[in-house]
């Protein structure tokens, strides 16, 4: 299987964490999203939406993370995906939560703090972060209250749900997300921290 990716991107890292924690062999293929790589013709007859990250399964062309992280964990029988409906649903419940709203709350604080900066666009616009840091909160106060009666998101266990979740806090620390009053999820996030395939799949530099 070869996974498009671009390194610095959450919506890889959950895909490329994933495949590495269940031992799938994976071909990495770099995209130059800063060259614009992802708007080339030929990319976009893989993605016409014009994105990374995308999975080629032979023939089988996939895009969008989270569809990624489930095929990928039906590979082979694994507690990051049981088979057992309701928490298959759970879980999608938390990556669709995670795709909806919590991604959204997080971005724009990750593209007023980190992108701006590294792309020298100037300096972070405060009435975004404001109207972001209001969004981050109602998000994080769902989040944190969830996580205050259990170690992990679904099932007592790691599940995709987790990779999904903690990927848009990546950039959290650089990104200046206001995480004070969220001890659960501070937590939480350290634990996958310690994962090797998390580890492995941080940006560089
Ligand atoms: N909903 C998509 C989002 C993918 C996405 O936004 N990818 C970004 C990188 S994080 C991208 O490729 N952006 C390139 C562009 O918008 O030009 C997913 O979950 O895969």
């Amino acid at each position: 299987m070869k996974l498009y990716y671009s390194p610095p991107s959450p919506n890889t890292r959950k895909v490329h964490a994933v495949a590495i924690h269940l031992g799938l062999p994976i071909e990495l293929r770099f995209v130059d999203l800063q060259k614009g790589e992802q708007r080339t013709p030929e990319f976009l007859r893989l993605n016409p939406t014009g994105r990374t990250p995308i999975l080629q399964d032979g023939e089988f062309i996939l895009w969008e993370s989270t569809a990624i992280m489930q095929y990928l964990a039906s590979q082979l029988p694994n507690a990051l995906w049981p088979e057992v409906p309701q928490i298959r649903a759970d879980i999608m419940r938390w990556q669709s939560w995670q795709l909806a709203h919590w991604h959204q709350a997080c971005q724009p604080l990750q593209f007023e703090n980190v992108v701006k900066q590294i792309l020298q666009l100037g300096d972070p616009d405060p009435q975004i972060v404001e109207r972001a840091t209001k969004q981050f909160h109602q998000e994080a106060i769902a989040l944190n209250n969830h996580l205050a009666e259990r170690e992990f998101l679904v099932n007592h266990t790691l599940t995709l749900a987790d990779f999904s979740v903690a990927s848009d806090l990546t950039y959290a620390v650089p990104g200046r997300f206001p995480l004070e009053d969220y001890p659960h999820i501070r937590t939480w996030y350290s634990q996958i921290e310690q994962l090797p395939a998390w580890q492995q799949t941080a940006p560089r530099g």
